[in-house]
C-alpha cells in the first residue's frame, strides 16, 4: 500500500471501526463481474454485491457507457423547477417494475435520503386530507432504515440510535425472530401472529395519531431476516382496518435480490409507499426512488395551491441527476434483458443447500436465507455479540472472500450472476473460517 498510517488519518470512514482499519486497512483497487482486486492484485470473491448494491457483478459495460456519454452530454441539470428527459423515462421504468398501484416516483440520492421523503410524504398527505395528528410512526425492532434522523427513529437498531437522542415520533412493534423458526429455508412458518402486535400499538396510540408503518419485507440489515408466512398480509390488513399508511423500504429487496422484481411481488402484498436505491442503479452512481400511488399523490396536487406553487417542499440538489438516471436506465435494462432475476431464482435452491450445510460448524446458532440473501447467526463471546462475526469476516477475507459482519451476524449476497462453484467456494471459506476457531 502506498499511503502511510498518518494519510488514512483525515478520512473518517463511514460505520467502520476507524481505529482497527487504520491499523489493518483493506483496500479495494479494482472490480470486474463477481470479483473485487485489492492492491496486491488479489482476487477476492464479492459475497456481498458490493453492500447489497452491484447485482449485475461489477464493470458492467452497459452502464460505464450511458454514464459516460450522459457526462459528456448533460453533467448536471437544475432538478427544481428544470427538468431533462431521462428522469421522467426512467421514472417510467420504475412504475413499470414496480406493482400496479404504484405509480409516481420521486427521486433521492440513497436509501437514507428515500426514507426521509417517504416519512415526509406519509405526514403530509395526512395533513393534506384533513388530519394533522395522524403523525407518528410505527417502525420494527431490528429494521434498518438508513442514518438519516426519521429513519434513525423508526429504525429499530439500538447501536444506530443511542448517541443521538430522539428524533421522529415513533414506536415499534417487535422483530420477527421466533426461537421455533431457527433454521428455517426460507420463510419461517410460524410468526403471523407476531403482526398483531400493531393493533395493541393502534389501541395505546389510537389510528387517528398514526400516520405510517414502516417495514422492510425482509429484514437485511439485522442479519436476513425473511417474513413469516402470512406476516405481511396481516400487516396490510391491520393498516387498511385503520387507515395507515404501509411503508415498505426495499433498499435492499429492490429489484432482484428476492427472486422477483421487489419484495412486495416476491410476498404478494402492495404497500402504499415502497422506497428503493442500490441496485437500482447497480450501485454504480448514488440515487433512490420513493414510489407511490395516485391517491398519495393527487392529495398533494390538490392541495398545491397556485399552479404555480410548489406542492411538495423537498427535494435534493442531486434529485434525478442526470447521470444517475442514466446509470439507473441502463442497470435496469440489464436486469430484464439479461434475465437475471431468472439466475437468482436458480442459484437460489443452490445457495439454500449451501448455506444450510453450515448447520452443525462450530458457534452457528441459527441459519436464515431467501433469495440471494442469507444470516448467520453465532455465539457471541461473553458480553461481546459483535466480535465473533468480526472475526470470521476477517478469516473470509484471507482466503479470498468478501463477506459482511454486522450484529451478532455474517451475512451473504452474492451477486445475480454468481454460479454454484463459486456459492460452493464461498460457503466452504465461511465454513473453515467457522473452524479454524479453537
Ligand atoms: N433502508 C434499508 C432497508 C437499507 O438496507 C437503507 C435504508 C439506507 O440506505 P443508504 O443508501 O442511505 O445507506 C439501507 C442500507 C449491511 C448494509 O451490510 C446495509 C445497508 C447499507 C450498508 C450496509 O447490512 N442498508
Ligand atoms: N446546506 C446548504 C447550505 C445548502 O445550500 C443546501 C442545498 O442547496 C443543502 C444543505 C442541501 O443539500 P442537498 O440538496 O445536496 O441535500
Amino acid at each position: 500500500m502506498t499511503l502511510s498510517r498518518e494519510q488514512l488519518e483525515a478520512h473518517w470512514m463511514p460505520f467502520t471501526g476507524n481505529r482497527q482499519f487504520k491499523d489493518q486497512p483493506r483496500m479495494m483497487a479494482s472490480a470486474k463481474g463477481a470479483y473485487y482486486f485489492d492492491a496486491e492484485g488479489r482476487k477476492i470473491f464479492d459475497g456481498l454485491s458490493g453492500l447489497w448494491t452491484c447485482g449485475l457483478g461489477h464493470g458492467r459495460e452497459e452502464i460505464t457507457a450511458a454514464v459516460s456519454a450522459q457526462m459528456s452530454n448533460l453533467d448536471y441539470s437544475p432538478g427544481f423547477q428544470y427538468g431533462h428527459e431521462l428522469s421522467f423515462e426512467l421514472a417510467n421504468k420504475v412504475v413499470e417494475l414496480t406493482p400496479a398501484k404504484l405509480d409516481h416516483v420521486f427521486f433521492t440520492d440513497s436509501g437514507s435520503e428515500t426514507i426521509d421523503t417517504a416519512l415526509k410524504m406519509a405526514r403530509g398527505y395526512w395533513r393534506s386530507k384533513g388530519q394533522p395528528g395522524k403523525s407518528k410512526f410505527i417502525g420494527r425492532m431490528k429494521g434498518y432504515h438508513g442514518v438519516n434522523y426519521g429513519g434513525v427513529g423508526v429504525g429499530g437498531i439500538g447501536f444506530n440510535r443511542k448517541l443521538f437522542g430522539q428524533s421522529v415520533d415513533a414506536d415499534h412493534i417487535g422483530d420477527t425472530l421466533l426461537d421455533e423458526n431457527k433454521f428455517s429455508r426460507g420463510m419461517p412458518a410460524a410468526g403471523a401472529h407476531l403482526a398483531d402486535e400493531l393493533e395493541q400499538l393502534v389501541l395505546l396510540h389510537d389510528a387517528s395519531n398514526i400516520a405510517a408503518v414502516i417495514v422492510e419485507p425482509l429484514s437485511g440489515t439485522a442479519g436476513v431476516l425473511p417474513p413469516p408466512v402470512g406476516y405481511l398480509n396481516r400487516l396490510r390488513e391491520i393498516c387498511d382496518k385503520h387507515d395507515i399508511l404501509l411503508i415498505f423500504d426495499e433498499v435492499i429487496t429492490g429489484f432482484g435480490r428476492m427472486g422477483s422484481l421487489t419484495g412486495a411481488d416476491e410476498f404478494g402484498v402492495t404497500p402504499d409507499i415502497m422506497t428503493l436505491a442500490k441496485q437500482i442503479t447497480n450501485g454504480t452512481i448514488p440515487l433512490g426512488a420513493v414510489v407511490v400511488g395516485s391517491e398519495i399523490y393527487d392529495a398533494f396536487m390538490e392541495k398545491g395551491g397556485p399552479d404555480y406553487m410548489v406542492e411538495f417542499p423537498h427535494g435534493y440538489t442531486y434529485s434525478a441527476h442526470p447521470v444517475a438516471c442514466a446509470a439507473g436506465l441502463a442497470a435496469l435494462k440489464v436486469l430484464v434483458e439479461d434475465e437475471l432475476i431468472e439466475n437468482v431464482n436458480a442459484m437460489a435452491v443452490k445457495f439454500e443447500e449451501a448455506v444450510h450445510s453450515l448447520k452443525g460448524s462450530p458457534f452457528v446458532t441459527d441459519i436464515r436465507n431467501y433469495g440471494l440473501a442469507a444470516g448467520i447467526s453465532l455465539e457471541h463471546y461473553p458480553g461481546e455479540p459483535l466480535r465473533r462475526p468480526f472475526e470470521v469476516g476477517l478469516k473470509c477475507l484471507e482466503k479470498g472472500f468478501y463477506v459482511r459482519w454486522g450484529g451478532d451476524t455474517i451475512q451473504l449476497a452474492p451477486p445475480f450472476i454468481v454460479n454454484e462453484k463459486q456459492i460452493d467456494d464461498l460457503i466452504n471459506a465461511v465454513g473453515e473460517s467457522l473452524h479454524e476457531f479453537n
